[in-house]
């Protein structure tokens, strides 16, 4: 009979990233926090394993942001494994496309219960507890931005008596949204017959199948709104008879979205005033919060006008400086809903109609994003866009024509 295991599996820390396009807004102050926001979720990782007492801690690739791993990284996450190694625990790492093995580096010592999966070749690592082995850990590591080729037939369950637990970074085989690096199936996953799935490389947190567990932690700690909610790591209890896994949060700021419905609001005091109130409500429980804020409703008072709603982020976040918990408004939308029928203004005949329609039958938006997503730098800010993304934008485009239209107002 093995003992159980307990470990935390946690995947693409990005430590040290530049936080680019966040900064332009933002003080000094919560640039700061920003900046040092993966290295306060590195840390809470370490905490985590000493406050639960596991065996070993799992990170499964892009530990590093860039392939030239900044020295601040490297000797980061040295002190951290030192504060590991004293508490007897140990890691299990491997590299991904983001920190290659093939990138020039200052090469840094790390404590000697840190194994490194070096290699592109699959490998085994046992795992000993109380002089038993118990485990064997396999994994490979990225020797270049760009691994295709299907790691998962490397892997293989070399013995029954042992957990198995495979680390790999890569993406399932159908996935579209991202770059597909070392493809796999579940099918394929579930034909080594390991124990466990320690993947990485999507960020997005997510159970891909329960038993046995195939499993994205996602990153540590949000980048950008396409990141937003909880970030963090999961601490697994691993037994023959079953599996438990529990989220542990680890980011340090975090990116939300916030939704306000202004159609009962008439002036921008009453309006100023709802949002502070949600602000200390949430300040406490969130904070610091880089939140992106959605408006929905008509704007209906004589005083709630866009600009003049717009304006009011500069005093909210003026304010925050002050505040251990901030919380930063970092974007305004306005869904503003029309006090127009759409589809009646559809069925007329007037130049308005004519618009709509041409709206409804056009694919332009495409052709258009397209040539942001493929710019060389562009698209490093932007990224790619769902379909969800692309309905929103020419729903606001449209919205904005038609208010234009409509109501009178002038184009700028
Ligand atoms: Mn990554």
């Amino acid at each position: 009979m093995l003992p159980p295991l307990r470990f935390i599996h946690c995947a693409d820390l990005h430590l040290d990233s530049p936080f680019k396009g966040i900064g332009s807004g933002l003080s000094s102050r919560f640039t700061k926090d920003v900046v040092e926001s993966t290295f306060q979720a590195f840390e809470r990782i370490i905490s985590h394993a000493i406050e639960n007492k596991v065996d070993f801690v799992v990170m499964v690739g892009d530990l590093f942001d860039q392939d030239g791993r900044s020295l601040k990284a490297q000797i980061r996450l040295k002190k951290g494994f030192d504060t590991l190694h004293k508490a007897g625990i140990r890691v299990f790492l491997s590299h991904g496309n983001h920190d290659h093995t093939g990138g020039s580096f200052y090469p840094v010592r790390y404590p000697d219960n840190v194994s490194i999966f070096k290699e592109e070749a699959v490998s085994t690592i046992p795992f000993y507890k109380n002089g038993q082995h118990v485990a064997n850990i396999q994994g490979f590591s990225y020797s270049r931005r760009a691994v295709y080729e299907e790691k998962v037939v490397e892997f293989e369950r070399t013995r029954e008596d042992v957990y198995h637990i495979g680390l790999l970074h890569g993406s399932i085989a159908t996935n579209t949204d991202h770059d597909v690096y070392a493809p796999f199936r579940i099918s394929q996953l579930n034909e080594v017959g390991h124990d466990y799935w320690a993947l990485g490389h999507i960020h997005k947190r997510q159970i891909l199948q329960e038993e046995p567990p195939i499993v994205y932690p996602g990153n540590i700690q949000g980048r950008h709104h396409k990141e937003d909610g909880a970030k963090g790591c999961y601490l697994v209890d691993l037994a023959e008879t079953n599996t438990t896994l529990t989220f542990l949060p680890t980011h340090s700021v975090l990116f939300q979205q916030a939704t306000f419905d202004v159609s009962h609001i008439q002036t921008l005091g009453e309006f100023h005033d709802e949002v502070d109130k949600w602000k200390e409500e949430n300040r406490q429980v969130y904070g610091p919060m880089i939140f992106k804020m959605k408006i929905e409703g008509y704007l209906e008072g004589d005083e709630m006008k866009e600009e003049a709603v717009r304006n009011l982020v500069d005093v909210w976040n003026e304010k925050e400086e002050e505040e251990e918990a901030w919380l930063w408004v970092q974007d305004i939308v306005i869904h503003s809903t029309p006090s127009w029928d759409r589809e009646e203004l559809k069925q007329g005949s007037h130049f308005v109609a004519d618009l709509i329609r041409r709206i409804d039958e056009s694919d332009e938006v495409e052709s258009m994003i397209t040539e942001l997503t493929t710019h060389k730098q562009g698209r490093k800010y932007v990224g790619t866009f769902s379909d969800e993304e692309k309905k929103e934008i020419v729903s606001e485009a449209e919205a904005y024509l038609l208010k234009s239209l409509l109501e009178g107002e002038r184009s700028e």
